[in-house]
């Protein structure tokens, strides 16, 4: 099957759009070519596979790469390490890996595993729990230290590249491993993998019309809670996904989380894939129930957004993929009359082919057409559309410099004519203070904008740390019904509650509110700033030359909105409750409910701290992405001015000389007439090229798109 054959063909498009662009310029121009054919190779369309712990989420990712037994699996915790998997990018190598590990002082926070908040903990709450969290930055030191000796330290920040790929290899990096080491110095599974941040595997596959990085992640609750946060940022990166629920417990709390945070944005399309169906006791009644089930979930937490759901089983799509002997054995077992049944009763036939008929139940077809059409249509044709924009923005650049060339050529020719050549050398340095005028005030447009716009990224920046405190703030304060509530109910059982255990889901959908608003406001401002300075450059030009430069506009730019699953990062707060002193022995123990919250207050501030840290991080990022694209935009218009005034200049210094020799010399003059003649010509045919691409640009599907 071919995955994303429209997006191909747009793809396609625009890179002979560039080949065609590099055939009608000059040496110069062409460095912008380059520029953007940089911007064209390396754009990807980004997939992420998302789910709970042990879900099939890598084994999904096999079959929808056709490698048996390529990404780790199994029954242990298993992935621990966000692994792209990069297919078809042109300047990838065809094959291989790259592993780059954390630098120290990523290192040092996850061993230092909220060391901070232990203390404050331990601190508040003599005798409290944080046992969790202790052993968790232990185990990752531990395990770093027995398997890769006390000289660990010499691999973060680097990496390691390989130009072949291998199961082994992968194993190495990017899974957890099992619980004990035993045997671990001879396999060398895990190795390396507490020490890698991510992993990036190169390949070429026919099916995958377009560049696709396709990301596996740790499951959504691995218990290594500290690489959730590395999880997060990359799913912040990706457009499309995939999220692979376990047929037999569909949809948790944390799942429904993710997925309303994800499916909200509207630059990012979602896919459930409702996994191992095969282990239903019958299929035909139980996954059309299932299915019920997960949509009817879907549509009371997330009512505005229709979800493309498909049932299957990665386990299937793998059997069909296996060569051993076992898995013969294995799939006769599986294709039973009651698999039939079902592909009957949900696709009218049953091929006759085994392996035909286990790739039909798996589903997997059923994800890859989806998927194609989702691409096809999604997020990556807006981000074509943005590199049109940015093409006919600098084609409209070398339309503008090119126009301009040619008449001051004419000018050029007609002062020669009519005139003495001394005056042609004076029209062109009047004509090149003329530019530089129009440049200065470009100039300052560009300058004004710049400074409006930094301060309105540090304005949001900072109001939204306010923000989110404040939210965090008025969660605690609402805690206190749960103490209440957790004490009463205590009480009746006619125990004592030591702690309490608060979910922190409410707070995770303010945070995520407010920083969708914060960007929605700040988003509105940048524009402003730079619609004004289009505007205003614009119009400086048109004043000086009469020339229109409509096709650069700020169409298609990234980010019309954002807001960033960091905000989910953090699940539950653990809190013990502070005792009442001076209770007397006879009078039951009561809880000072403003004392605990006050402790809440001290841990929930030290320990979301860095998440809001990374929250605000992430969105300036966003911001800053947004404004440097608007202002590459403009930029074009200053480049066409400058370059306009090279080329005056470099005219100005070589015809000077032979202006002055030729003045009385009629002969000299016709000779030089005709060279600027011939010099037009050129000009005149790269014109009408040029317009020839610009309409192309026009007409194409992704004009529309932007
Ligand atoms: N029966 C059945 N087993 C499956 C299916 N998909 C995956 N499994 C098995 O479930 C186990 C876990 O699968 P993985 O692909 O490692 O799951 P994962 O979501 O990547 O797990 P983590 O990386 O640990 O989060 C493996 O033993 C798989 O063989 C399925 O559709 N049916
Ligand atoms: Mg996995």
């Amino acid at each position: 099957m071919k995955i994303a054959p429209n997006q191909r063909q747009e793809l396609d498009f625009l890179r002979d759009t560039l080949d065609n662009l590099d055939g009608i310029v000059d040496r110069k121009m062409r460095q912008n070519v380059a520029s953007l054919r940089e911007q064209l190779d390396d754009w990807a369309s980004k997939i992420a596979v998302i789910g709970q712990v042990k879900a099939g989420k890598s084994t999904f990712l096999n079959a929808l790469i056709h490698q048996h037994d390529f990404l780790p699996s199994d029954i242990n915790p298993w992935t621990s390490v966000v692994t792209n998997i990069r297919v078809n990018l042109p300047n990838d190598p065809i094959s291989g890996a790259r592993f780059e590990f954390f630098d120290e002082p990523d290192w040092q926070e996850i061993i230092s595993g909220g060391s901070r908040i232990r203390e404050l903990t331990e601190q508040l709450l003599p005798g409290f729990d944080t046992e969790l969290l202790r052993q968790q930055s232990e185990e990752m030191r531990d395990r770093a230290h027995r398997r890769l000796g006390k000289h660990y330290h010499t691999l973060l920040g680097n990496y390691h590249e390989y130009e072949f790929l291998s199961p082994d290899l992968l194993k190495r990096y990017v899974c957890a491993g099992p619980g004990s080491d035993a045997g671990l110095e001879r396999e060398a599974l895990g190795r390396y993998a507490a020490l890698t941040k991510v992993a990036n595997v190169y390949m070429r596959l026919p099916e995958f019309q377009v560049p696709t990085i396709v990301t596996d992640t740790p499951g959504v609750n691995d218990p290594f809670l500290v690489r959730d946060e590395f999880t997060c940022r990359s799913l912040d990166h990706s457009d499309v996904f995939v999220v692979v629920l376990s047929a037999h417990q569909p949809l948790t709390d944390v799942d429904i989380a993710l997925i309303r945070i994800l499916a909200k944005q509207e630059s990012k399309d979602v896919l459930i894939f409702v996994n191992r169906i095969d282990e239903l006791d019958d299929y035909d009644r139980e996954v059309p129930r299932v299915m019920e089930d997960v949509s009817k979930r879907l549509r009371a937490a997330i009512p505005e957004i229709d979800f493309r759901i498909v049932a299957g089983s990665a386990y299937l799509a793998d059997l069909v993929l296996r060569t051993d002997a076992a898995a013969e054995i294995a799939r006769h077992e599986v294709d039973t009359e009651e698999l039939s049944d079902f592909i009957r009763s949900k696709y009218g036939t049953v091929p006759e082919d085994r392996l035909d008929r286990l790739l039909l139940a798996s589903g997997m077809n059923e994800v890859k057409g989806t998927l194609s059409s989702v691409i096809d249509n999604g997020v990556g044709t807006r981000q074509l559309a943005r590199l049109l924009g940015d093409i006919r923005a600098e084609v409209n650049g070398m339309q503008f410099v090119t126009k301009r060339e040619r008449d001051s050529l004419q000018l050029q020719v007609e002062s020669i004519r009519t005139d003495v050549a001394e005056a042609a050398v004076e029209d062109l340095e009047k004509e090149i203070s003329g530019v530089r005028d129009v440049q200065g005030k470009l100039e300052a447009h560009v300058e004004d904008a710049d400074a409006q716009i930094e301060k309105i990224v540090t304005k949001y920046w900072s109001s939204l740390e306010e923000r989110l405190n404040r939210c965090i703030e008025a969660f605690v304060d609402d805690q206190k019904q749960t103490f209440q509530d957790t004490l009463f109910k205590s009480s009746m059982r006619g125990t004592t509650a030591k702690s309490v255990e608060i979910d922190t889901g409410s707070l995770q959908d303010a945070l995520a509110r407010e920083v969708m608003q914060s960007f929605d406001k700040s988003r509105a401002g940048t524009d402003v700033a730079l619609n004004n300075c289009l505007h205003a450059c614009r119009q400086t030009i048109k004043d000086a030359f009469e020339d229109p430069t409509e096709n650069v506009s700020l169409d298609g730019l990234p980010f019309d909105e954002f807001t960033s699953t960091l905000t989910l990062a953090k699940r539950t707060l653990q809190v013990g409750l502070i005792a009442d002193r001076g209770w007397a022995f006879w009078r039951k123990p009561s809880v000072n409910v403003e004392k605990s919250i006050e402790a809440l207050r001290a841990i929930a501030a030290e320990d979301l701290r860095p998440s809001v840290e990374k929250i605000l991080d992430a969105f300036n990022e966003a911001q800053v992405e947004r404004a440097s694209a608007g202002m590459a935009r403009i930029h074009v218009l200053l480049r066409m001015i400058d370059t306009t005034l090279a080329e005056r200049m470099h005219r100005l210094k070589k015809d000077k000389a032979e202006m002055e020799k030729i003045a009385t010399n009629p002969d000299l003059q016709a000779t030089m007439v005709h060279r600027l003649q011939s010099k037009m010509e050129v000009l005149e045919r790269r014109l009408l090229n040029l317009s020839g691409v610009d309409s192309a640009l026009l007409r194409s599907d992704l004009s529309e798109a932007a």
